[in-house]
């Protein structure tokens, strides 16, 4: 029995700069915070790091090609911000806004919307030298890089996302330091989530000052808190704090004009007056990325009083240990539905990193990616069909790809890359979405 999803749902492709473009050295791109933190020993897996990756600067055309055969009509990139202002401010890199405009021409041409994110993790260096995402003058700082690219690009842009997963930019790379810029300060991180939610208030403004039709929105990951069976009852009052700080955050101030309460301390340090109000702001759309649900257990001594641990054993994992899960992902789509108004949803990434071998003709069987796939999008369709607006979905990821602090080792691609000849190789998991693609329904 196929399962149809609704009509006109919109079915696209993410990826992103640093993780797939290379051409490090090319055309006087400057360097970014992963730049600093791939070259600092330790950091990343095996010494990896994007200043080749999957030569997307100049494969891009062939891979446009591959969004086209698999039926995509819609492509979520990010802009490298250092490519078109290699210090950050100021001196404007012609050549890369060129890349940037030449790629998304091919886009129109192969009838492919282009989604523009404008921050997907790579700050330049030379902002990181003034204090990256501490210091307020960001506000300004993304704000003219912002209205480079809308005049720049804004006439062929369909969709515009601020931040890809402003919480991980937050949390990850600014208390765990498990990120670029790598630092470990909570309270640096409370003030680097203010900012950000300021930047995507003043993006926001820019873009819908020149382009009032643009749709514009940003991206979350939205982690759906729970406590392991045998510690519900000394766990389960931490659940909301943790929600609060990895959703809440980003979302009530943007959707409510407020933080939630359980962090109000924490955040009123940060907090100018008039600024609450200029972050609430009208989204057109929600994005959305799953992949995993997160477990937590009291734990003191530490900045939250809570930890992650692991899930029960009776989760089958990724390749990345993360718990599989469509049933999380189901909540996380009823959440927007119940406590943010329902607002329309593009689920912007949800994928799988597996063991991905090459048969002897370099074909990828990856069965349990599609198994994945099949789970997680069952679990939209239940969504949908209880009244979740979720309208669109992208799959994790186009190519195999720069996984941050993993380095190579672990593959999303829907297409394999061989990283010695670059050479692009469709998985079973293509083909599977291809089909989910045109029949606009689940096998
Ligand atoms: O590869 C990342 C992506 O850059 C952001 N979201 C999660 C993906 C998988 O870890």
């Amino acid at each position: 029995m196929t399962k149809s999803f609704p009509d006109g749902f919109r079915w696209g492709v993410s990826t992103s700069s640093y993780q797939i473009e290379g051409g490090a050295d090319d055309d006087g791109r400057g360097d970014s915070i992963w730049d600093t933190y791939c070259a600092t020993p330790g950091r990343v897996a095996n010494g990896d790091n994007g200043r080749v990756a999957c030569d997307h600067y100049h494969l891009w055309a062939e891979d446009l090609d591959l969004i086209k055969g698999l039926g995509a009509r819609h492509y979520r990139f990010s802009v490298m911000w250092p490519r078109v202002l290699p210090e950050g401010t100021g001196k404007v890199n012609e050549t890369g806004i060129d890349f940037y405009s030449r790629l998304v021409d091919g886009m129109l041409e192969r009838d492919i919307d282009p989604w523009l994110c404008l921050y997907h993790w790579d700050l330049p260096q030379a902002l990181q030298d003034r204090g990256g995402w501490t210091n307020r003058d960001i506000v300004d700082w993304f704000g003219d890089y912002t209205e480079l690219l809308v005049t720049r690009l804004g006439d062929r842009i369909k969709s515009w996302v601020t931040f890809n997963e402003p919480n991980v930019v937050a949390w990850v790379g600014h208390e765990e330091g498990r990120h670029a810029p790598g630092i470990t300060d909570p309270r640096a991180a409370m003030r680097v989530t203010h900012h950000l939610n300021l930047c995507h208030a003043r993006a926001t403004r820019i873009i819908k000052h020149h382009y009032p039709d643009a749709p514009v929105g940003f991206v979350l990951p939205m982690h759906k808190g729970y406590t392991l069976p045998h510690r519900r009852e000394q766990d389960a009052h931490l659940i909301e704090l943790f929600e609060a700080k990895w959703n809440g955050a980003f979302l009530d101030p943007v959707y409510y004009g407020r933080y939630p309460e359980l962090i109000l301390d924490r955040m009123e340090p940060h907090i100018r007056p008039g600024d609450l109000e200029a972050i609430r702001t009208d989204v057109d759309f929600q994005g959305l990325n799953q992949y995993f649900p997160s477990y937590i257990q009291a734990a003191e001594g530490k900045a939250w009083p809570f930890q992650h641990v692991e899930p029960p054993k009776y989760f089958r994992r990724t390749e990345m240990g993360w718990a599989i899960d469509g049933d999380c992902f189901y909540r996380t789509m009823k959440i927007l539905q119940e406590n943010y108004g329902n607002p329309p949803v593009f689920v912007t990434e949800n994928g799988g990193a597996f063991t991905d071998v090459p048969g002897h003709n370099g074909h990828v069987d990856d069965q349990d990616r599609i198994a994945y796939y099949t789970e997680y999008l069952d679990a939209l369709l239940r969504a949908v069909s209880e009244g979740a607006n979720v309208q669109g979905y992208m799959p994790w990821s186009l190519l195999d790809n720069f996984e941050w602090a993993y380095g190579y080792d672990k593959r999303f691609g829907l297409v394999h890359v061989d990283y010695e000849t670059l050479k692009r190789t469709p998985k079973a998991s293509y083909e599977f979405m291809r089909n989910v693609i045109t029949q606009n329904a689940l096998p």
